[in-house]
């Protein structure tokens, strides 16, 4: 019997929220994964722990390592010990706004921890391929719809980090022949989000006025454009790429570019709570001291060559994320955000949460 050979997949930033969900697709799909973690004196691995089983227990295919962006060694002496067919670099830090005030540790980490990455592979000798998470936020100022050709106008040190990590993928790839990828994805979000994300901090906010346990939600600028879309369905592209004859770099998104506003009202809406007006009040602490104002992808070339396209968009994540946000705080549900999910992902892969 022609038996193919288990594939072996190391993540850097297996804990965060894509992290968390690629484990999981890629356990599905017969990977041994290994995931890096950062130190930390309290756990952080709420996402994965229920992936997670002793590793004293034979033919456990999860294991997690200690490894930092920042430090070359121990991400040298782990690609060397796991030789992994495929390195999916996730590790970031990455909120736009926390970037302004740590510059210097956002460039450290996401710029030139993509590039200790990159020379330990190279080093290695190994035929890894490299998956890069770079971002929209790349794009800052240039006009929308933006796509794999829009030049990069950064507006964040964060936005800089990424579009060194972007191009010294591409160089690598050039350069020394080895098969890396740049995933442009646009804002992705779910119930896993972090809650200092617009998305996330939106709906928990909503939730938690709803239950009588907060009265006002304070917010930034109301007026910023994005492209959300469901985290579930862009990792699936992160793994569809590096399964390509080529590699190469795609914008993924969901085509839609709304306003937190509009985020805002209809959540409130969604929720039976009415005007969101009511609740909401701004603080210059979230504003950031510059800003991508309008960011839609336009993702003709992931349809073309990859067969991708999203199935959820703009109104339906809204549902998703309050539905589950409200059973986090005992409420019911409204339900529709379920529905869905059980309607357009009968084959779910990923728990739900
Ligand atoms: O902000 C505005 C804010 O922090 C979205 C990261 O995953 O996606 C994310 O970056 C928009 C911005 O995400 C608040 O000014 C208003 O215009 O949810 P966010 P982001 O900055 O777009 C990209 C693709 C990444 O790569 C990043 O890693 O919402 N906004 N009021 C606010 N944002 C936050 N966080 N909090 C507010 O109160």
């Amino acid at each position: 019997m022609n038996q193919e050979k288990t594939k072996t997949a190391l993540i850097s930033g297996i804990a965060g929220q894509d992290g968390s969900y690629l484990a999981e697709l890629l356990l599905n799909k017969g990977y041994d994964v290994h995931g890096i973690i950062r130190w930390d004196s309290v756990f952080l691995t709420e996402r994965i722990d229920h992936l997670y089983k002793d590793p004293h227990i034979h033919g456990v295919r999860l294991h997690l390592h200690y490894g930092d962006m920042t430090d070359t060694g121990s991400i040298e002496r782990l690609i060397k010990e796991i030789k992994p067919d495929e390195i999916y670099h996730l590790a970031a830090m990455s909120h736009v706004r926390v970037s302004f005030d740590m510059p210097e540790y956002t460039c450290n980490t996401d710029a030139l921890g993509t590039l200790r990455i990159l020379e330990a592979i190279k080093n290695s000798g190994l035929p890894i391929k490299f998956y890069m998470a770079a971002s929209s936020e790349m794009f800052g100022s240039s006009p929308p719809p933006q796509n794999e050709k829009t030049p990069f106008h950064p507006r964040s040190p964060y936005a800089c980090a990424k579009v060194f990590s972007y191009h010294i993928t591409r160089l690598y790839r050039e350069a020394y022949n080895i098969f890396a990828c740049n995933g442009i994805l646009f804002n992705h979000e779910g119930t896993r989000r972090g809650p200092t994300f617009v998305t996330r901090k939106i709906t928990r906010g909503v939730a938690s006025i709803k239950a009588g346990l907060d009265e006002k939600l304070y917010m930034g600028n109301l007026e910023a454009k994005r492209d959300w879309g469901l985290t579930q369905e862009y990792v699936v592209v992160m793994h569809l790429m590096l399964q390509q004859e080529k590699a190469d770099d795609y914008v993924i998104a969901t085509g839609e570019s709304h306003s937190v506003k509009e985020f805002l009202e209809k959540a409130f809406n969604y929720a039976g709570l009415g005007d969101w007006q009511k609740y909401v009040e701004t603080d210059p602490r979230y504003f950031r001291p510059a800003e991508a104002e309008n960011l839609v992808g336009d993702i003709s070339k992931a349809k073309e060559k990859l067969n991708w396209q999203p199935k959820i968009k703009f109104d339906e994540l809204i549902k998703i994320m309050i539905d589950a946000d409200f059973r986090k705080l005992k409420l019911t549900p409204p339900g529709e955000g379920d529905k869905i999910l059980k309607e357009k992902f009968s084959d779910k892969w990923w728990k739900v949460d």
